[in-house]
């Protein structure tokens, strides 16, 4: 909430903080201080603007420390302090959030909008979080970002492992950093670097961060795997590339295949160093690991099979169900006792009470309810009119082509013709959508605007606007999501098979008794697994079948578009007169374009089956007592994806904090089959002396 991230991962770093807090472990999480979260969104003419979202008031948790390091940037030092923020788990259980900042930053170069010198970077470097890389100037001031936190964090973990004890030969029995996505990747060469200032030779220093970093890959778009240009670590941090061309050329006498290297074509490529330099790579649902290990980094696969796990992703129940959702929190409660809290598994028990009629009825009043809190919220907060006895349709996340909102929005309109065409839907439907896109990102905008188009020209609409209405929440974020997530009836989660890593949306809705429409992507998989295909909507092509035809490089979606009538007359109203009366024609147009060209992310072959699925829900909703029975099933499966699971199983599996007392130890292979013998690389490290560090980034 304080917008120190910009979606899933961000938001389940927070919620891994709290699962460490709650189950007592020792580790914290690190970041930087970033003066200004993402942005605020603000909708104006139905198109997003973007202005700062400061978050730091004199009331916020942040404490000051002592500590503080200087840190050497090519040409020029600053000095970093760090600051603290107590984070709360279950039965006030803390542990803390530690940024960085430094004392420099100026404010007062941020106006009205986003933009801001980016050259002066003493001024600049935590003012935003993700400042616009949309050029080499924002994209260096990453790396200065990037950097700093890991400079930070590497000295912090070092001074506490030595106070503990440690004599930094034995780092890896007093630390495991765990390197959230490639934002903190520099922590390898850096922790590198600073064993070596304290006087460990470079072979030692290298065995020894390998024991040290272990990798969570969260995404398989290519895009968002960092390759950066060495002339900006030379110029940002010319410290670290003698050790990074160390690091590439150790790996290229070891290894023949060619993909794999760190430095390719004058770009450093930070996942490869994680893999080759990191004793685990996990990704972070069942099926984004099987991509990892036979598609994307099959070929890392093929040189460290030991190396990969799953560790499918989970959310803080204290936050998304027993503060967001009180009322059904206290009902399980009634129902089974306070177990619930501190064991999600027991949520099962709830199986028992599927077929008793009282139970449903007071599950389907609960979820009245919060229907009702919501619509009064959204009237008050954007003036929304909404129906509290439609079914509540909501797709909340970041936008992206990949989460294919452009695809809701064409069921919208579709919709809307069958509705003026008079087959009228048997409940009213209201359509829900909640998401921020990165100021750059051209396509992402003009989706927002055809959705802000849509809502004015549906809701206005006497003869269409009685059976469906479509509202966009402004500035969608966790309180927004707090108020929605609890009213929802049916969730969509529709990316195209295969692009979605995990996804927690899915899991918070159907932990609030949400039943979910969509593919077989990311943790859906799991969860159509948990509750079974009477108890989920799936539709849609495969993940196999949607990676097959990228291969191929044959996807046309124009030849889509002209063999259904449907999807043709959905998509051609985009650029139509009663859209472009309340639109703008350019965004329009590009859109348009875009998918009948491109269509990048697959959303003409899964339209059909999307429609029919999607009928079919609306269907079942009619069923009411049958409904319930669905969604008391969906919240009793739901403890699986507890971050108290996940979080044990990073324990228990990655950074064995239990495990490494011992020379005999209980050793995880890493791949979800645990095995007896010895830990290879902790054989020589005798007992643990004290207890250890965590970092989580
Ligand atoms: C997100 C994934 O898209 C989402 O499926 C997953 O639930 C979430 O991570 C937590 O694991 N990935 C990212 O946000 C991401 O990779 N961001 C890139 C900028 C690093």
């Amino acid at each position: 909430e304080p917008s120190l991230g910009n979606g899933g991962l961000g938001r389940l770093a927070a919620c891994f903080v709290d699962s460490i807090a709650t189950l007592g472990l020792n580790g914290d999480g690190v970041g930087l201080n970033y003066h200004y979260g993402l942005f605020k969104q603000v909708f104006d003419h139905n198109l997003q603007k973007e202005t700062p979202n400061p978050w730091i008031t004199p009331d916020s948790w942040l404490t000051k420390t002592d500590v503080t390091y200087p840190v050497q940037f090519g040409g020029f030092t600053v000095q970093s302090r760090l600051y603290n923020i107590d984070v709360v788990g279950y039965n006030n259980r803390t542990t803390k959030l530690r940024l960085f900042d430094i004392e420099t930053v100026d404010e007062s170069i941020v106006g009205d909008t986003i933009d801001f010198n980016k050259d002066d970077i003493a001024k600049n470097l935590t003012l935003f979080l993700y400042p616009d890389d949309s050029d080499d100037k924002g994209r260096l001031l990453r790396v200065y970002q990037q950097y700093f936190m890991v400079s930070n964090a590497a000295r912090l973990i070092l001074d506490e492992a030595v106070e503990k004890g440690s004599n930094l030969h034995d780092l890896a029995d007093y630390a495991t950093v765990q390197i959230n996505d490639t934002h903190p990747s520099m922590v390898i060469p850096e922790l590198i670097r600073l064993l070596q200032e304290r006087g460990i030779l470079m072979d030692e220093a290298v065995s020894i961060v390998s024991k040290v970093c272990a990798y969570t890959n969260h995404t398989i778009l290519a895009e968002a795997l960092e390759k950066w240009p060495i002339g900006f670590l030379d110029k940002a941090v010319p410290q670290l590339m003698p050790i990074i061309r160390e690091l590439d050329n150790r790996v290229r006498a070891k290894v023949s295949d060619e993909s794999t290297y760190i430095i390719k074509d004058g770009l450093v490529h930070m996942a490869h160093m994680d893999i080759h330099y990191g004793y685990s790579v996990n990704g972070v649902a069942y099926l984004h690991t099987e991509i990892l290990k036979n598609s994307e980094l099959n070929n890392f696969y093929k040189l460290y099979p030991e190396k990969f796990n799953n560790k499918t992703n989970g959310i803080t129940f204290r936050r998304w169900l027993m503060s967001c959702n009180p009322e059904l929190s206290a009902m399980i409660t009634d129902l089974i006792g306070e177990g619930w809290k501190k064991d999600a598994n027991e949520l099962e028990k709830l199986g028992n009470f599927v077929n008793d009629d009282a139970v449903l009825d007071r599950l389907l009043a609960v979820k009245a309810g919060k229907k009702a809190d919501l619509k009064n919220y959204l009237k008050m907060k954007q003036g929304f009119e909404i129906d509290e006895n439609s079914i509540y349709d909501i797709q909340v996340k970041r936008l992206h082509e990949y989460k294919r909102q452009q695809m809701n929005a064409l069921y919208v309109i579709h919709k809307y013709f069958e509705i003026k065409e008079g087959k009228k839907p048997a409940t009213p439907i209201t359509v829900f959508f909640g998401a921020k896109a990165a100021p750059a990102y051209i396509i992402a905008k003009d989706i927002i605007h055809l959705i802000l188009c849509l809502q004015q020209i549906i809701n206005n609409d006497p003869e269409v606007s009685p059976y469906l209405k479509v509202f966009m929440v402004e500035n969608y974020n966790v309180t927004m999501a707090e108020k929605m997530i609890p009213a929802c009836d049916i969730s969509e989660q529709i990316s195209l098979a295969s692009k979605e890593a995990s996804g927690t949306g899915n899991m918070k809705f159907m932990l609030n008794g949400a039943l979910t429409l969509g593919t077989m992507d990311g943790a859906n998989v799991e969860i159509a697994e948990l509750v079974g295909n009477e108890n989920i909507f799936t539709f849609g092509e495969d993940s196999q079948t949607v990676i097959d035809r990228y291969d191929r490089g044959d996807y046309n979606s124009r030849s889509y578009y002209e063999k259904d009538s449907e999807l043709k007359k959905a998509v051609d109203f985009i650029v139509s007169d009663t859209v472009k009366a309340v639109g703008c024609s350019e965004n329009l147009e590009r859109l348009y374009n875009e998918l009948l060209n491109k269509d990048w992310f697959m959303t003409f072959p899964d339209f059909e089956d999307y429609i029919a699925t999607r009928e079919k829900a609306y269907a079942a909703y009619t069923d009411r007592k049958d409904w319930a029975k669905k969604a008391l099933i969906n919240i009793s499966k739901a403890g699986f994806f507890s971050s108290d699971r996940t979080i044990d199983q990073y324990n228990k599996e990655i950074i064995l904090i239990e495990y490494r007392n011992t020379n005999k130890l209980l050793f995880s292979s890493l791949d979800g089959n645990r095995t007896d013998g010895p830990v290879p690389f902790l054989a020589f490290f005798g007992l643990l002396k004290f207890a250890k560090t965590i970092q989580m980034y």
